[in-house]
């Protein structure tokens, strides 16, 4: 028998007709309520296909006992039950490296935006303000103190542009990685007091829960940058708005926030903050690698008994 793909959220048209047209595929998002369709027929499918963005719960899985691979769009599995899957020895797989450079390519137009500030600059001259006054002066990107947390893949093809903008750069992960020559800063508020911009580019999950906190916030303080191309989850987005309300950070730009697609009203307003709509990877080329790597894990799986990017 053809093995079972359950679909949990729809990506492309494209990547949905021909994960339908591939294999023998069932539509989740079609299917009413969806723990109540598992619960009648979730014994059915071998293998789930999810994105980072749609997940796949610890409430869905206890209801699917013959699942053997999870193969997911998207590098981030924070939203993946992948504790309860290792536990029950089912694969899962992600996205890796091929989204690296789409992702450091955005932090660094946020960085930049934020602190040439583009986007205000933009505004200002559709509002036609430029002939009654001149735009305020901005700050210097190059030269200046990068600080990163999460020197993982993407955190360092971050660092590798910014030596090319002549920039400083340390960094803080839970453990030094012995392959950089970084400068590792094991304490996170002392990295935001060194830095100019602090870029996050470490996984989300429990192990970093709102690691920037109100503290950190200050420690980077009023002329200090935030760029957020991880996780909302790594914020503390209310410590966030105050200190941006307040004067008491200097300028912000997020690709990410806490309940997406929900952006805190007070954001909207600030003209020292760069918004963007997860939108790290959401170029055509990198989309299609995405998807390409998605199909090549699972006709891995299916062919040979083994994904090729898995989890670890
Ligand atoms: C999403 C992302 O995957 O890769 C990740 O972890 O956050 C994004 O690339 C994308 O929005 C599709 O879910």
């Amino acid at each position: 028998m053809a093995p079972k793909v359950l679909h949990i959220g729809p990506l492309t048209e494209r990547f949905n007709q021909r994960l339908a047209d591939e294999h023998e595929v069932v539509q989740l998002w079609r299917q009413g309520d969806a723990l109540a369709y598992l619960d009648e027929h979730g014994g059915q499918f071998d293998v789930v296909v999810t994105s980072a963005r749609f997940g796949y719960s610890a409430a869905m899985l206890a209801r699917m006992p013959n699942v053997r691979a999870i193969c997911s769009f998207g590098v981030g599995y924070d939203a993946i039950a992948v504790d309860l899957a290792r536990e029950r020895g089912i694969q899962v797989s992600s996205t890796p490296d091929v989204l690296n450079d789409c992702v450091a390519d955005l932090a660094m137009g946020l960085l930049i935006d934020c602190s040439r500030r583009i986007s205000a600059a933009d505004r200002f001259v559709r509002a036609g303000l430029w002939p009654a006054g001149n735009f305020p002066l901005a700050r210097k990107v190059s030269g200046k103190r990068l600080g990163i947390v999460g020197l993982g893949r993407i955190g360092k093809d971050v660092a590798r542009r910014a030596s090319g903008f002549d920039m400083q750069v340390r960094y803080h992960n839970r453990r030094p990685d012995a392959d950089s020559s970084y400068g590792f800063e094991p304490d996170l508020p002392a990295l935001a007091r060194w830095a100019d911009f602090l870029v996050l580019t470490c996984p989300g999950g429990a192990a970093t829960h709102h690691l920037i906190s109100a503290p950190v916030l200050d420690a980077l303080g009023p002329e200090g940058i935030l760029i957020n191309v991880a996780r909302g989850s790594v914020v503390d987005e209310q410590a966030l708005v105050s200190a941006l309300t307040e004067g008491r950070l200097g300028g912000a730009g997020l690709d990410v926030f806490q309940a997406e697609p929900s952006v805190p009203e007070a954001l909207l307003t600030l003209d020292n903050v760069v918004l963007a709509p997860h939108i790290g990877s959401g170029t055509l080329d990198t989309r299609l690698q995405m998807e390409e790597l998605v199909f090549a894990n699972l006709r891995a799986f299916l062919d040979e008994g083994e994904v090729l990017t898995p989890v670890v």
